[in-house]
């Protein structure tokens, strides 16, 4: 089977120095992020859990995330990266899970090296328990075997300084899943600097490249990733939908304060972009032509 999103993203990486996305937790959020002109979509446990109002603990079912990211790949030309938690459950679960990503149309997925059900990796105080190796090696090869398209990309996302576990341990695992078949290492952290992060890249010398989540120690910009060498893949796992809340927030405060609406136009878009967003030109330009 071909998957053209999965070549798609496969040809950034082989083109770019750096090929960077933004989180989406709708097929909305996921248009603004290809307008701005990213690489590609992080489809966001945290955003998609967010959507509902409700923990990124593996409360909601893989058919949720699945439809979500589904929702995205309908609207948009450019890759998605689905956030698949721990897998959703064992590897009878990833393959069950794989099977439909690529059925959707995603490029690539990131499963975490949790115990399921998970909590939120930056979430202070949240239970970071691992999963052993052995058994997310399983995941991995289970994942990369029930594929269908040579291009899918399966990202393993290493928590091991999340939990606490130290360098050590994070490079023992990343080292682990790439030889159980894992085409990236997303080594995640929730310290305010990057130092662990940059001890680990440092060290790393398996090829397979590495992916970066710096939500937390924004300061590693782009330019200084590149320096680093050996990161290929850079995911801002938020920042849609949490500028979203700000905005609504404030503009509910004002409506509230002024009794009415008539203060807030600067504060929103006016209806004609949301219109142009869900494709009603085109609509238009279709019922031109087929409505006779
Ligand atoms: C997400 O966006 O859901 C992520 C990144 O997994 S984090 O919230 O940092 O765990
Ligand atoms: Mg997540």
């Amino acid at each position: 089977m071909f998957n053209e999103n999965a070549n798609k993203l496969r040809k950034l990486m082989a083109e770019k120095e750096l090929v960077v996305g933004v989180g989406a937790r709708d097929a909305l959020d996921a248009k603004l992020v290809e307008n701005a002109g990213f690489d590609f979509v992080w489809s966001s446990s945290l955003g998609v859990s967010a959507s509902y109002a409700i923990p990124d603990a593996s409360l909601i079912s893989m058919k949720q995330y699945i439809e979500a990211a589904r929702s995205m790949a309908e609207v948009i030309d450019i890759p998605i990266i689905i956030d698949a938690d721990t897998g959703y459950g064992n590897a009878n679960n990833v393959m069950y899970a794989v099977k439909q990503f690529e059925a959707a149309g995603l490029a690539a997925m990131s499963m975490e090296d949790k115990k399921f059900p998970k909590d939120n990796s930056l979430l202070a105080g949240g239970r970071q328990e691992l999963a052993r190796i052995e058994e997310f090696c399983g995941k991995i090869k289970a994942a990369k075997n029930t594929q269908k398209s040579e291009d899918f990309i399966v990202i393993a996302r290493v928590e091991a300084l999340i939990a606490g576990w130290g360098q050590q341990e994070a490079v023992k695992r990343a080292i682990a899943y790439v030889d159980a078949g894992a085409d990236s290492i997303l080594i995640h952290s929730k310290s305010k600097t990057p130092d662990e992060v940059v001890e680990f890249v440092k060290a790393w010398d398996r090829r397979a490249p590495i992916t970066l989540v710096p939500t937390m120690y924004p300061d590693l910009t782009e330019e200084k990733i590149k320096e680093l060498g050996k990161v290929k893949i850079v995911i801002y796992a938020n920042h849609t939908f949490r500028a979203t809340v700000k905005a609504a927030e404030e503009i509910l405060q004002e409506i509230k304060r002024a009794k009415g609406i008539h203060t807030i136009n600067d504060m929103m878009v006016p209806v004609a972009r949301l219109f142009e967003l869900q494709g009603v030109p085109q609509m238009k330009e279709n019922e031109k032509k087929y409505l006779l």
